[in-house]
C-alpha cells in the first residue's frame, strides 16, 4: 500500500491502449461509451463525444448507474452482429472485469475501458481477451481518487490522440472537483499536473480564499450555513438570524459573496468561528452564476444524476444554471446541511471499539441516508477511528437498510481494512446483500442479522489475518 506507483507501467499501458484505438479507428463505423451516472463520468463522457467528433467517427453513448448486472445491461445495447466495425470505450465505469470479461470475450467488438476504480477480478492479466484495453492506474498503485478522477484519465487519453482537447480540459477540473472533495491545493500525482497544465493554459481560473464548499457561490451568511465541505459547526443547519449576529458582530456584512471576502475578514470569520478552511478552488471563466464554481457545479452534476439523468448530461454543456436545477440544488445541500447537524448533535448511538450505529429511521428521510453518511464521514463529523453504520428500517421491505462509511484515517490505521472487506465478511456470515469500495457500501440485512451484527461488530471489522 505504501510502495511507489509504476507510473512508466501505467503510461506504457495507456500509450498501448491510445495506439490500438487510433490504428483501428479507420475501420469504425460506430464507436459507443459507456459512463458513469456521476460528474465525473459525465465530464469523461463529454471529454471522449469531443474526441471521437474531431476524429470525424460516429458516436453515440449510454449511461451506466450499476443497478443492474453488465450482463443485463449490455443485452441492451450490443447489436444482434457482432463485428469489428465497431468500438466501446468505457469511462469511470468497467472495472468489474469477473462480470465484463466473460462477455467481452464472446464478442469481437474492440473494448477500451478507462476507470479508476479498484478491481474485481480474479483472472490474470495474461488471460485477458484480445479484444479488450484495459486501463486502470489502481492496478499500478496509484489512488482513484487522490492520484487521478476518471476525467484525468479520460483527458490524458483524449489529449493524446488531439492535443486540441486541451481547450475542453475544464471538463478535467470538474471532474477532479466532484470525485477529489478537496480542496484543490491538496490535489496529487496525475490530478496535480493535469490541474496545473491547464491552469497554465489558462483553461480555468485559480483562486485561493475561504473554502465553503457547496457555497462558493453565495453570501457568506448562506455558506456558512449551507456548506457541505467544510459543514461549519455552530452554523450549518442553523438559523439565519445566529449567522447575522455573529457576522454583524465581526463588522462583516452578511450579504458579501463568500469569494469576495478580504483576508482580514476570512481570518476574523475563521477565528472567530472556530474553525479553519483556508484553500484553494477552481472557477470555470466560460461560465456564469454557480456554474462558475467548479465544486459547485460537479455537486449539481451528481444531484441531477440521481434526479433527473438527461438534465444533468445536457447541462454540462450550459453556460447559466436553469430555475429547475438551481431549485433542485437548494433544496438539496440546505437539507444535507441540515442532516448533517441533526447527525452531530442529537441522535442516539450505539458505540464498539470500532463501530459506530446511528439509527436516523424518522428523523433524517431515507433518499438522504447515503449522502449524509458520506459527508458525515469526509468531514469527519463522528469518531474517524471507528465505521459508521447510518441507516434504519426500511418499510416496503422490512429489512434493515445501511448505509456504512469509513474515514481515511480508518483505512490507514487498519491496514487497509475497508468498508468493501468488512461487508463481504458480513455477507458470508449473516447473509443480506450489499456491496462496495474501500470508503463507502451499503448492505441490506434481516432485522435478526443486524441485531447479530451490533452485537459482534468488531469482529467483521477487525483483521483476522
Ligand atoms: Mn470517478
Amino acid at each position: 500500500m505504501n510502495s511507489e506507483p509504476d507510473r512508466t507501467g501505467f503510461l506504457n499501458k495507456l500509450d498501448i491502449a491510445i495506439n490500438n484505438f487510433v490504428d483501428y479507428s479507420s475501420n469504425f463505423n460506430k464507436v459507443i461509451t459507456i459512463s458513469h451516472n456521476d460528474a465525473d463520468g459525465i465530464s469523461c463522457l463529454h471529454l471522449i463525444q469531443n474526441l471521437l467528433y474531431k476524429m470525424n467517427l460516429n458516436y453515440d453513448y449510454f449511461i451506466y448507474n450499476r443497478s443492474t448486472s453488465w450482463a443485463d445491461y449490455l443485452k441492451g445495447i450490443f447489436s444482434n452482429r457482432s463485428t469489428q466495425r465497431s468500438a466501446y470505450i468505457f469511462t469511470d465505469v468497467g472495472s468489474n472485469l469477473s462480470e465484463l470479461i466473460p462477455i467481452i470475450e464472446k464478442r469481437q467488438e474492440l473494448f477500451f475501458i478507462l476507470d479508476h476504480h479498484e478491481v474485481d477480478c480474479t483472472i490474470p492479466p495474461e488471460e485477458y481477451p484480445e479484444n479488450l484495453f484495459f486501463v486502470n492506474p489502481t492496478v499500478y498503485g496509484f489512488d482513484g481518487l487522490d492520484h487521478i478522477a476518471g476525467a484525468t484519465l479520460a483527458y490524458m487519453f483524449a489529449k493524446k490522440i488531439k492535443p486540441q482537447i486541451i481547450k475542453q480540459g475544464w471538463l478535467a477540473i470538474i471532474g477532479i472537483a466532484g470525485d477529489s472533495l478537496k480542496s484543490m491545493d491538496k490535489l496529487k500525482s496525475f490530478n496535480r499536473e493535469v490541474y496545473e497544465e491547464l491552469l497554465s493554459e489558462e483553461i480555468f481560473i485559480d483562486k485561493s480564499g475561504l473554502i465553503l464548499f457547496g457555497s462558493m457561490h453565495d453570501t457568506i451568511k448562506n455558506g456558512l450555513r449551507y456548506s457541505i465541505l467544510p459543514f461549519v459547526e455552530g452554523f450549518g443547519g442553523g438559523n439565519d438570524k445566529d449567522i447575522k449576529y455573529f457576522l454583524n458582530d465581526l463588522n462583516i456584512n452578511p450579504n458579501k459573496k463568500v469569494n469576495k471576502l478580504s483576508e482580514t475578514e476570512i481570518e476574523k470569520i475563521q477565528s472567530k468561528g472556530n474553525f479553519e478552511s483556508y484553500g484553494h478552488y477552481a472557477l470555470l471563466p466560460e461560465k456564469n452564476g454557480l456554474l462558475k464554481f467548479a465544486f459547485e457545479h460537479a455537486l449539481l452534476l451528481n444531484i441531477l444524476c440521481f434526479k433527473n439523468i438527461s438534465a444533468a448530461v445536457s447541462s454540462i454543456q450550459l453556460k447559466r444554471i436553469t430555475r429547475y436545477a438551481k431549485n433542485v440544488y437548494h433544496d438539496y445541500v440546505s437539507n444535507l446541511a441540515k442532516n448533517l447537524k441533526i447527525l452531530s448533535n442529537d441522535l442516539p448511538r450505539y458505540e464498539t471499539d470500532k463501530a459506530i450505529f446511528i439509527n436516523v429511521k424518522g428523523q433524517i428521510p431515507p433518499s438522504n441516508w447515503s449522502d449524509t453518511a458520506s459527508f458525515s464521514s469526509v468531514n469527519e463529523l463522528l469518531d474517524p477511528h471507528k465505521i459508521l453504520f447510518l441507516g434504519g428500517l426500511e418499510r416496503k421491505s422490512q429489512t434493515i437498510k445501511l448505509s456504512i462509511r469509513c474515514t481515511r484515517k480508518f483505512l490507514e490505521s487498519n491496514n487497509g481494512v475497508g468498508v468493501n472487506t468488512v461487508i463481504t465478511k458480513i455477507k458470508d456470515d449473516l447473509g443480506g446483500t450489499g456491496g462496495g469500495h474501500k470508503l463507502a457500501g451499503g448492505i441490506r440485512l434481516s432485522r435478526a442479522s443486524y441485531k447479530r451484527l451490533k452485537e459482534n461488530a468488531d469482529d467483521y471489522i477487525v483483521d483476522s489475518n
